[in-house]
């Protein structure tokens, strides 16, 4: 598989992510992974508009990986073939010049997706695009569950930077058009060093349920841990991945690294607890990746690696 993939790149000079059948006009499908190459929601450093070609470009060439654990439980191997019917929709086709006409796009073509069957997988571009995939996918669900794996929490108010919209505002603008139920809002990873008074203030009061890296870790919390995971996945859910959320000592390319991360390991666990989830999740992404910040493709290396579990 992986050899046929690698020789049709080559020979095609196009990459799909993991070799799925490319295909970029709306049909039913298992599944459509999208990019979305727009950071015009970045505050600090840019990049992520060129996320979705570097894991495209990561996921080349990939193999099956029949893993012990996986053969004892009768689980299929890790690789292309977990992604079996699902197709790369190709880019959305945001322009970097304005965020507002980014969501837009973002969510009619989520929504044209979502609406014949597809689950979705968005490859960033930066976060706040995020908001799109959510309002198109509420629509058609209502309020969602979501499980945000970041370093940051993403519900700043306008104020500091003047405007709604960025990659720190998008989960207040969802809790406030009701895209996701509060109750359902779970966040795992949070350390950022700007996460203001008022900030926590709106998250506690909304009721999301807020975990930090060492929270995640801490024996007397598990139980609380496996709930709240599993209250996310109690209706249709989300699943965000802010590739920031791991240690940058793993994910360098990032536009806002903050140390004291998740390691590989903690973050497949958390993406493992939805397969515990009555339905599989409606929508998922993997966002942030900056891959000219890189060195070596080791960032677009975990997020694929990411995409693939996500997809098992
Ligand atoms: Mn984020």
């Amino acid at each position: 598989m992986s050899a046929d993939v690698l020789l049709q790149g080559l020979r095609t000079g196009l990459t799909p992510f993991l070799g799925l059948p490319l295909c970029i006009d709306p049909r039913p499908a298992t599944g459509v992974v999208l990019g979305v190459p727009c950071d015009a929601g970045v505050i600090n450093r840019p990049g992520a508009r060129l996320g979705p070609w570097a894991m495209r470009a990561a996921s080349m060439g990939l193999g099956s990986h029949p893993m012990p654990e996986r053969l004892r439980e009768g689980r299929p191997a890790l690789g292309p073939a977990a992604a079996h019917g699902w197709l790369d929709g190709g880019n959305i086709p945001t322009l970097p010049f304005s965020l507002a006409a980014a969501l837009e796009t973002v969510q009619a073509t989520i929504g044209a997706w979502a609406m014949t069957g597809c689950r979705t997988l968005m490859l960033g571009g930066d976060h706040s695009l995020t908001l799109g995939a959510l309002r198109a996918l509420a629509l058609q669900h209502g309020p969602l569950g979501l499980l945000q794996v970041d370093a940051h929490p993403d519900a700043a108010n306008g104020a500091a930077w003047g405007t709604d919209i960025h990659h720190g505002t998008w989960l207040r603008q969802a809790l406030e058009e009701g895209l996701v139920d509060p109750e359902r809002v779970m966040q795992a990873g949070l350390r950022a060093p700007r996460f203001d008074d008022e900030e926590l203030a709106f998250l506690q009061a909304a009721g999301v349920r807020l975990w930090t890296p060492a929270d995640l870790r801490d024996p007397l919390l598990a139980l609380q841990l496996k709930e709240d995971l599993a209250a996310v996945g109690q209706g249709p859910a989300y699943l965000s991945l802010d590739l920031d959320a791991l240690d940058p000592m793993l994910v360098p390319a990032v536009a806002e690294p903050v140390p004291g991360g998740l390691s590989l390991n903690e973050t497949l666990r958390l993406i493992h607890a939805a397969r515990l989830w009555p339905e599989p999740w409606v929508g998922a992404d993997l966002m942030e990746l900056a891959p000219t910040l890189d060195g070596a493709e080791a960032s677009a290396r975990v997020a694929v690696h990411l995409a693939l579990h996500l997809l098992s």
